[in-house]
């Protein structure tokens, strides 16, 4: 590879390991433990959060400065002029296009977060009193054809094709897909650092998506989440809709089907990991890597795959501090300011015994332009155009 990445893992500075690919074979031994995953252990089965890029100075990348929220115009900015394109006026688009595969979420006060936290380094907790205005979701997680759609009407260039590489889970890769890995990272060794890497060619080398048009885009950064929804008009959702339309309506329960992890009569309500992580996936809930977005039975409020799946990218900045008011906080938008943004839901390398994040209180981070094959988004709309 030429250049490097840091990673942070909690509060330690972690070094890549090199090693070469007759050395990344992963032993059970590489396996998080039920501790590491008591105590949040950053990264530690489902969680990319541990993934982080960085580029030689030679070599700057344009999203590499600050961004708040305030500033959202000058994250999708690039030398290609996309941003251009994509400040097109909203409001010339047709409502009706806009809100076509979406679910209008009625607004209200639920509770956000939990007092009972699975890993309360994540700042799962407290339960705090919030209020959300009515907004539309997207029934789905963004599928493969509609982010080809994009890039085909834009041009646009996303984050991982800019860096030339993104991380992939070694065990969705052939052994001649994960020859030119060079990299894997030491904390998580069951993630490679991939050259050619991204949502076009999911494991690098000859990959495609070829029976996946219908399979949730990942290896999309927040930058490109954020361009893609504001492109279809759309915005990403704030961590408190995305968590109050996970909910479905329901309090204190910690899937949008209810509190058990198979749904009435033993069906799976998410695409998550069966099997002893990283090596043994049996897909007993019927998919090993990525579902199809329309596949699982929706929660109360239409939406699919809030769980499992894919990770999903939100437009909050991370913090793991929140107060717990008496009145309700109403439509809270998280911090003004940080370095890496929310994401919700888990993913399918996901499992109760090493990264049960698959809970709508749940929640994990990654910094803007970071990538992975678990981590997708979907988008929200105003209700009021
Ligand atoms: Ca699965
Ligand atoms: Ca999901």
């Amino acid at each position: 590879m030429n250049f490097t990445f840091r990673i942070l893992l909690l509060l330690s500075f972690l070094c890549l390991s090199r090693s070469s690919a007759s050395e990344k074979s992963l032993s059970l031994e590489d396996s998080c433990s039920a501790k590491d995953a008591e105590d949040g252990k950053a990264g530690c089965g489902c969680g990319s959060n541990a993934l982080k890029r960085d580029l030689p100075a030679s070599n700057p990348h344009p999203h590499a400065k600050q961004a708040s929220l305030e500033d959202d115009e000058s994250i999708v900015s690039d030398e290609s002029g996309l941003n251009d394109k994509l400040s097109q006026p909203e409001a010339a688009k047709d409502k009706e296009d806009v809100i076509r595969g979406m679910k209008l979420i009625p607004g209200g006060k639920f509770t956000m977060g939990t007092d009972d936290p699975h890993f309360p380094a994540d700042g799962e907790g407290p339960a705090r009193p919030v209020i959300v205005d009515q907004f539309y979701m997207d029934e789905t997680e963004v599928p493969n054809a509609d982010f080809a759609q994009f890039v085909e009407d834009t041009g646009y260039k996303t984050d991982s094709e800019k860096y030339g590489n993104s991380f992939v889970f070694f065990g969705q890769m052939t052994e001649a897909q994960q020859e030119p890995v060079k990299e894997s990272v030491a904390a998580a060794p069951w993630w490679y650092n991939t050259p050619t890497a991204s949502w076009k060619s999911p494991e690098g080398t000859e990959s495609d998506l070829r029976d996946r048009q219908d399979h949730p885009v990942v290896h999309v950064s927040w930058n490109d989440a954020v361009a893609y929804c504001k492109w279809k008009g759309k915005r990403l959702p704030t961590e408190a809709e995305w968590e109050f339309a996970c909910r479905g309506g329901a309090e204190n329960q910690l899937f949008p089907w209810g509190n058990k992890l198979l749904r009435k009569g033993g069906q799976h309500g998410a695409n998550i990991w069966q099997g002893d992580f990283p090596l043994n996936n049996t897909g007993e809930d019927g998919f090993k890597w990525t579902a199809p977005v329309d596949s699982l039975p929706p929660n109360k409020f239409g939406l699919k795959q809030m769980t499992g799946n894919v990770w999903e990218w939100t437009a909050d900045y991370w913090n793991v501090h929140h107060q717990k008011t008496k009145e309700p906080v109403k439509n809270p938008k998280g911090p003004k300011s940080g370095e890496e943004k929310v994401k919700k839901g888990g993913s399918f390398l996901c499992h109760k015994s090493y990264c049960y994040r698959y809970r709508c209180a749940a929640r994990s981070q990654n910094g803007l332009d970071s990538a992975a094959s678990n981590l997708g988004f979907r988008c929200a709309a105003d209700v009021e155009a």
